[in-house]
C-alpha cells in the first residue's frame, strides 16, 4: 500500500486516508459489546500474547493498577514495576495485590491499558 500512495498526489493519498478511515471505524465500533467490561477488545484478542506479572498495587478508585511484568513483547517493554489504567474495576475482579497474574497490556491513547488480566495457573 506504501508503494501505491507514493505514486499518488497529495490530495489522492489525503482522500485515499479518509477512505480507508471511513472504512475502517465501522469495523472497529461493531464488534465491541455495549457493557461488556471483562472483555478485552475484539481485536487485540487473537494477535496478543498474554503477559507475566504481580500485582503490586490495586486501586479501584483511580482504576489504576501497578504490575511488576515481565517482558511485554507486543509493547516491546522489558520487565520493571509500573503502573496501568484499566477501563473498569471488573477487569480485575477479585484480584488482589500478591496475585501472579497473566494479563494482556495495550497502549491506548497514549497510555498503557491492562484489557485482560487473570490469574496465573
Ligand atoms: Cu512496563
Amino acid at each position: 500500500m506504501t508503494n501505491t500512495l507514493r505514486q499518488l498526489t497529495p490530495a489522492a493519498t489525503a482522500l485515499a486516508l479518509l477512505m480507508l478511515i471511513g472504512f475502517a471505524e465501522p469495523a472497529l465500533a461493531q464488534p465491541a459489546p455495549p457493557a461488556a467490561t471483562t472483555n478485552p477488545p475484539v481485536l487485540a484478542d487473537a494477535s496478543t500474547p498474554l503477559s507475566e506479572g504481580e500485582i503490586t498495587r490495586w486501586d479501584a478508585r483511580t482504576l489504576r493498577v501497578t504490575l511488576r511484568h515481565g517482558e511485554i513483547k507486543n509493547l516491546n517493554m522489558p520487565p520493571m514495576t509500573m503502573v496501568f489504567r484499566v477501563s473498569d474495576a471488573n477487569v480485575l475482579g477479585d484480584l488482589q495485590p500478591g496475585d501472579k497474574v497473566r494479563f494482556r497490556a495495550e497502549q491506548v491513547s497514549g497510555t498503557y491499558q491492562v484489557t485482560r488480566i487473570e490469574k496465573a495457573p
